[in-house]
């Protein structure tokens, strides 16, 4: 997951309700973890963030979904007073702030941050000092920290996907390569950069040591491009690192993460990383209204007894909306 989630286009008339949303859901999720309470916040935000008019009462929010009397009573209080005594009372707490701070870098979670707050560390460049209490990834996300919190235009992801699909495509024509995430949704700007590919020799059938070159190659020719600069890791379904235009060597780094899947699964992996990750909620919960069971990988009809049966066949994602009866949405309306 990338960390830093945007309800906060200046258009949205309820950008500020939606902000304080989003800061109580960080902090469910950084401080308390309490993922229950973090989904919670940050569905009724992106609830808000959709709404073309300023909401103005929480009895009036209570009627969207996602929105219930606890969060209504919150909406009330801002609305009248213009901020949040729970979130004021949150802010007062040093150990909140330094917590909530070092979980935005990469590789930090909240756990993590805790134990670096409870050995004295209060700042980055405390951290800066103290290399030898992270990770390589953690110290790659303190490395690259401000270009990391830096959204990424779609004009230089599209820049990026040109790249990409060139140097791939000319080291083996047969791969297929999908740009997911929020790029694929239509935002005009991303997080992360998630790349999915596959190749049709690579199914899940084969025997997976023979094919675990696949990504390896992959990530080789990228290097060579000069489109990625470090690995954070690299499995044999699963690189993570960082990338930046080769044109640009002043532009930011950016994370850019990988992922193979085989050809069979390929469209169920292609929904899953296309998210968002609320809606993959959503849709997977229908699945299973309709006794089906959908991952990233495969959709199974369940028996009676809730035991998965074999992979429905699929040959594009609308098999999958269609086989559980819910209506196809574009990657554009999945922005839930
Ligand atoms: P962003 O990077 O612009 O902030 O948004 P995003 O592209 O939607 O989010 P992401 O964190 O990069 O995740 C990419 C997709 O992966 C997401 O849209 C749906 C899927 N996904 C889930 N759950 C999770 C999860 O727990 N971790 C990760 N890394 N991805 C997840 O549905
Ligand atoms: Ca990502
Ligand atoms: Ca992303």
């Amino acid at each position: 997951m990338s960390k830093r989630k945007g309800t906060g286009d200046s258009e949205n008339p309820n950008h500020d309700l939606c902000e304080f949303l989003t800061e109580l859901a960080d902090y469910e999720r950084n401080v308390s973890k309490n993922i229950y309470k973090y989904n919670a916040y940050r569905k009724a935000a992106s609830t808000l963030s959709k709404l073309p008019e300023r909401v103005k009462s929480g009895a009036e929010a209570k009627k969207l979904p996602g929105i219930g009397e606890k969060i209504a009573k919150k909406l009330d209080e801002f609305l009248k007073t213009g901020k949040l005594q729970k979130l004021e009372e949150i802010k007062k707490d040093e150990g909140n702030v330094v917590i909530s701070q070092l979980a935005r870098i990469s590789g930090i979670g909240p756990s993590k941050a805790k134990e670096l707050f409870d050995s004295g560390i209060k700042t980055l460049d405390d951290l800066r000092k103290h290399p030898d209490k992270l990770t390589h990834h953690q110290k790659l996300g303190l490395k690259y920290f401000e270009d990391f919190e830096k959204k990424i235009p779609r004009k230089e992801i599209e820049e990026i996907e040109k790249i990409l699909k060139e140097s791939i495509n000319e080291l083996d024509e047969k791969y297929v390569i999908t740009i997911c995430g929020s790029y694929r949704r239509g935002k005009e700007e991303s997080g992360d950069i998630d790349v999915l590919i596959t190749h049709p020799n690579y199914t899940s059938g084969k025997d997976s040591k023979k094919q675990s070159q696949f990504l390896k190659s992959v990530v080789q020719c990228l290097e060579k491009r000069k489109l990625i600069t470090d690995t954070i890791s690299l499995g044999g379904t699963k690189f993570m690192g960082v990338c930046r235009l080769p044109s640009d060597k002043k532009g930011p780094f950016r994370r850019l993460d990988i992922r193979l899947a085989t050809f069979d699964q390929y469209y169920c992996a292609v929904l899953y990383f296309t998210g968002s990750d609320i809606f993959n909620k959503e849709m997977r919960a229908h699945a299973l209204d309709k006794k089906y069971t959908l991952n990233e990988y495969t959709l199974k009809r369940l028996t009676p007894e809730g035991v998965p049966g074999d992979a429905e066949p699929i040959t594009c994602e609308e098999d999958i909306f269609k086989i559980i009866e819910f209506p196809y949405k574009t990657p554009e309306e999945r922005n839930e």
